[in-house]
């Protein structure tokens, strides 16, 4: 006997017997850590060349398109991997279990492609071609060009399933499209700018919510301008 405890008696075996689980569990967590960090730096792999196989995709359309038609439907591509601090954002705010399996099936938009068009008929085209394509699987889509965000954010999200093709397998990866025109583009990526200023009084920031709204609605209106100049010059030659 080596100690006393609210009367009961440890016995130093007892305490050898604790220490030896501790130090296994130790080891557990270690091995348990190992495995997750191994196995979450594969999946993002999975997903930087799912976001390849996408971009590819919009390549040949647009080096394709750009010979039917008199313009390069596509101005610029941009891709983007979720990073682990925006993952953990949101399956903290999705109450989600912190196993690569849930973050899998639920967190849709890891891999991210944002096509920027220059008109917005081409964006629909643009669409419907990716989702013509027989490896590509529509699981979800937000028309907000058609239906704006109450804010006056515009653009299309798709979110869609395809191939990648390991060594040994295929594997079936899910990737956020956002197609937009230049002028959608800049108006998010200025009023998502604004929206992360947090000191705003809420005079102010309504003040500027509402600007905001006006501002894109102007940009719709520049867009529809915009695509119908390109039709009249079209139809003139
Ligand atoms: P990032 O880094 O830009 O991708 P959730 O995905 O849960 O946040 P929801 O409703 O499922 O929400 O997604 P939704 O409506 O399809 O939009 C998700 C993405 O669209 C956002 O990604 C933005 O990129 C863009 N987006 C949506 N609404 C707005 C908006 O009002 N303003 C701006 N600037 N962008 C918007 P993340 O996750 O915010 O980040």
């Amino acid at each position: 006997m080596i100690m006393e405890n609210n009367g009961f008696e440890i016995s130093g075996e007892e305490i050898q017997k604790a220490f030896a689980e501790v130090m296994s569990s130790a080891g557990k967590a270690k091995e348990w850590f190992e495995e997750s960090v191994k196995a979450y730096k594969e999946l993002m792999a999975y997903y930087r060349c799912a976001i390849m196989e996408i971009e590819t995709k919009f390549n040949v359309l647009n080096e394709e398109l750009s010979l039917a038609q008199d313009h390069n439907p596509i101005e610029t591509i941009k891709t983007r991997l979720k990073s682990p601090e925006s993952i953990a954002e949101k399956i903290e705010r999705r109450n989600l279990i912190p196993i690569i399996e849930e973050i899998e099936k639920n967190i849709t938009d890891i891999a991210g492609v944002r096509v920027i068009c220059s008109f917005p008929a081409d964006i629909y085209m643009l669409a419907d071609a990716l989702l013509a394509q027989d490896d590509v699987r529509l699981v979800e889509k937000k028309d907000y060009i058609r239906a704006p965000k109450p804010n006056g954010y515009r653009s299309m999200h798709l979110i869609v399933e395809t191939p990648i093709f390991l060594h040994d397998r295929k594997k079936l990866m899910k990737v956020e499209v956002q197609l937009r025109t230049i002028s959608m583009d800049w108006w998010a990526s200025l009023e998502h700018k604004i929206k992360y200023k947090k000191h705003l009084e809420p005079q102010l920031a309504s003040e500027l919510e509402k600007e905001l709204l006006e501002c894109a609605q102007i940009s719709a209106g520049l867009d529809a301008r915009m695509e119908d100049i390109s039709h009249r010059a079209q139809s003139a030659k």
